[in-house]
């Protein structure tokens, strides 16, 4: 007889979700989280983050960022972005990540994170420029504790890692104060989980104990592939042989999200290591506009999904407390088409940058090779010009 076992069971057998909301919106008791996001739970540290006016902020968020997000998918149809990732169906898990960090905390974003910009204040034209091409980022990431979107698959871990272990040597953590003590939240996704990157960044983060929340959505696919390829047990368990505590919440359940990654983060920030939270979502778009999710899974999983919508449990918990009435989602739908709208007008006007321009920001002083880089570059583009003047002069009618 083997020592070691020889079925493992389904990932959904080997952990439970944690859930506060279920899809028809009941509220569950959870003794630990409700002592994070109410004040009137025993044990809370007095932070109220789910009084009705908050819960009603939440929904009004996530109305907000599913119409930018889907007029941005119309903009790229109509040829205003060279791409779209959309975040359709993840938006709680955003959102409550997003309400969950504290201002002096510093995120690390994927290219998804449409949720967690606008909890931060970056406004979503920012993102759009990004997606036209006409930004190498869209924002200061000092002023807004939040770091450019990047592209590359877990660089996240290693960038917020670096960044939280520089803190810890800045001292700007430690102290025991919860409202200047900083933690960094690293965000990246199933299909990024398995990049070496991440487990390296375990390593260090572990070994320096160092104040640091990795947080995945899994959101069922890496473009093509499905969770299920990326692990044969469920993500969070991935951490604990690092001996990085982890929590699988559902994804979808903006309170259960809100709860895990305050108190994660809260942790971190008050000297306990690093955390891992895995928060178990769906992308219900396809990877980006240049995928075709119909090729690959079937209709009857975006259904089946689609009854966890996150907006719709939100609003249903709502509906329960008799907290929302038809005028306030009336106003939240009307000002997310006005949003929309913004946009659509917004991106007529953005202007094309100087094509020189990431010349100048590569390095903060001047150097002779980027310098000759500029000049060929220069010299390039200086063609295209006599061809643009002359396709001018031809539509004129003139000799050319
Ligand atoms: C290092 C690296 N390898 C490959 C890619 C190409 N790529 C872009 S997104 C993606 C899938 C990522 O899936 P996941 O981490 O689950 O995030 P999701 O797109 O689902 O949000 C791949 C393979 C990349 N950007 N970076
Ligand atoms: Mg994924």
């Amino acid at each position: 007889m083997s020592v070691f076992a020889t079925t493992i069971p389904s990932v959904a057998e080997q952990e439970p979700l944690i859930q506060l909301l279920a899809p028809d919106g009941t509220r569950t008791p959870h003794p630990e989280l409700d002592a994070v996001i109410s004040a009137a739970a025993p044990g809370s540290d007095g932070d109220d983050l789910a009084t009705p006016e908050r819960l009603r902020g939440y929904y009004r968020d996530m109305v907000m960022i599913r119409a930018a997000d889907l007029e941005a998918t119309s903009l790229q149809r109509q040829g205003q972005l060279g791409l779209w990732a959309s975040a359709l169906g993840q938006e709680a898990a955003q959102i409550g990540a997003g309400h969950a960090s504290r201002e002096q905390d510093y995120l690390v974003p994927t290219y998804r994170e449409h949720g967690i910009a606008w909890a931060r204040g970056i406004e979503p034209w920012r993102l759009l420029e990004s997606f036209r091409g006409v930004s190498h980022g869209g924002w200061d990431p000092n002023e807004l504790r939040t770091h450019p979107y990047m592209i590359v698959l877990g660089s996240q871990a290693p960038h917020a890692v670096g960044y939280a272990m520089g803190l810890q040597r800045d001292g700007v953590v430690g102290t025991g104060e919860t409202a200047t003590d900083t933690a960094v939240l690293a965000l990246f996704g199933d299909g990024a989980s398995s990049e070496g990157e991440v487990s390296e960044s375990f390593t260090f983060a572990a070994s320096f104990q160092a104040p640091v929340v990795f947080f995945t959505q899994n959101n069922q696919w890496a473009i093509s592939v499905p969770a299920s390829v990326q692990s044969r047990v469920p993500l969070a368990q991935r951490s604990r042989g690092w001996g990085i505590p982890s929590v699988r919440v559902d994804g979808n359940d903006v309170l259960a999200v809100l709860g895990a990654v305050r108190a994660a983060l809260d942790a971190a920030r008050a000297g306990e290591g690093p955390q891992f939270i895995e928060a178990v979502t769906y992308r219900m778009a396809a990877h980006t506009t240049s995928d075709d999710a119909s090729r690959y899974r079937p209709a009857v999983e975006e259904q089946e999904w689609g009854e966890k919508d996150p907006i719709l449990r939100l609003r249903r918990h709502l509906e329960q407390l008799g907290e929302i009435d038809e005028a306030f989602i009336v106003r939240c739908d009307e000002e997310a088409h006005e949003l929309a709208m913004e946009l659509h007008h917004h991106i007529h006007g953005m202007e094309d940058p100087d094509p020189v321009g990431m010349f100048t920001h590569a390095y903060a002083e001047p150097h002779p090779i980027v310098e000759a880089e500029r000049e060929q570059y220069l010299e390039y583009i200086a063609q295209f010009e006599d061809e643009n003047e002359n396709d001018k002069a031809e539509q004129r009618g003139e000799q050319a």
